[in-house]
């Protein structure tokens, strides 16, 4: 008689039939570049659609996470930043640094399912290589958006056993902003010309860059680029970790080894000091309060629109600051209560 080994019902299930559980996936997804990476991709989806389902999954991921890196990489539209993350994808494989995993972040964007978004991320270029795995994100579910669902996406590649995550946001914005800064080494991309480096100071850019980057250095205007950002930077000297300001030729791939060694000097920066896991612990602080807020700010607005409608049935005269108490103190009795 052959008996069937007790891994075997898991491992020769159908990885695409709907219905499969989360921790059977994740079982499945496990092993980075040997594992299953429709799994994988499906376990992002409920990352990316959030509500109950996304949080039961992160807190499963929890355990087997907390050895991974992540790299996010910001700037203007059009900056160079997919090329440059193509880029740094192969000098981190061709340096033997083991597998890579790429979220292309998309604000704009309904729901993805995982498509990739015009030519953003160069996929094709790693087609054939199983230590690359790159997917998009999109979402307007999850309950804190984005800044909240690419922590979750990050820990989740993190425990299914992808070391190196890079994070790429499309567009520059406050969530760009915020998507960016939930990683451990924030990478700011400019290009020369007047006024770049102004306009990432005014959008606070350049108060969470870790590593700055002049891409299309091949174009005039380095040198002012690059002044107009010392110049800006020294007003905040006193920081133990000076932003090094790295000049790249993204689409010829000049300058990608440089700002390579710049990401790898901050995580040493960051490691050397305990400085890695105080950075994670305040981000985990940020998220924290950034959740509380969003419900907070759902909850008033649910309740002003009842206050609203019963203001407009007694005729309408509401008063500003006896609403507000009132609100508060609906508000209050409500979030008493488990989360709805
Ligand atoms: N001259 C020059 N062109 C570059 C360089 N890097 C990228 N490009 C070109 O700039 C254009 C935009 O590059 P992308 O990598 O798509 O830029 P992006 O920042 O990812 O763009 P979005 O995702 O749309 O915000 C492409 O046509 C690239 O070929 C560079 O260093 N020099
Ligand atoms: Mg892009």
């Amino acid at each position: 008689m052959v008996s069937t080994p007790p891994a075997a019902s898991a491992a020769s299930a159908p990885p695409g039939r709907r219905g499969a559980d989360p921790a059977e996936l994740l079982e499945l997804a496990r092993g980075g570049a040997g594992g299953d990476r429709r799994a994988l991709a499906r376990l992002l989806s409920i990352v990316e659609r959030g509500g109950a389902a996304a949080r039961d999954l992160a807190r499963r991921a929890a355990p087997g996470a907390g050895t991974a890196y992540s790299i996010g990489l910001t700037g203007a539209p059009g900056a160079g930043k997919s090329t440059l993350t193509g880029r740094l994808v192969g000098d981190i494989r061709q340096r033997g640094g083991g597998p890579v995993a790429v979220l292309a972040v998309d604000p704009s964007s309904p729901l993805s399912g995982g498509a990739i978004l015009g030519d953003r991320v160069r996929m094709q270029d790693y087609a054939l290589d199983p230590g690359v795995f790159i997917r998009s994100m999109a979402t307007r579910g999850h309950l804190g958006g984005l800044a909240a669902a690419v922590p979750d996406a990050v820990q989740l590649l993190d425990a299914t056993g992808w070391p190196t995550v890079l994070v790429e946001t499309v567009g520059v914005g406050q969530v760009e902003v915020e998507v960016a800064s939930t990683c451990d080494t924030v990478v700011v991309v400019l290009n020369p010309g007047w006024g770049d480096a102004v306009q990432a100071n005014k959008a606070g850019l350049l108060e969470v860059a870790d590593v700055l980057v002049i891409n299309k250095a091949d174009r005039p205007g380095v040198r002012e680029t690059k002044r107009d950002l010392v110049q800006m930077l020294q007003l905040s000297d006193e920081l133990a970790w000076a932003p090094p300001i790295v000049e790249t030729v993204a689409s010829s791939g000049e300058g990608v080894g440089e700002l390579h060694d710049a990401i790898w000097s901050h995580r040493a920066h960051l490691e050397a000091e305990g400085g890695l896991e105080a950075r994670r612990a305040r981000r985990k602080a940020e998220e924290a309060a950034r959740l509380a807020n969003d419900r907070f700010a759902r909850e008033v607005a649910d309740q002003l629109r009842l206050e609203q409608t019963e203001d407009r049935l007694a005729g309408g005269g509401l008063d500003p600051a006896e609403t507000a108490d009132r609100i508060v103190a609906a508000v209050a009795r409500r979030l008493a209560g488990p989360e709805r």
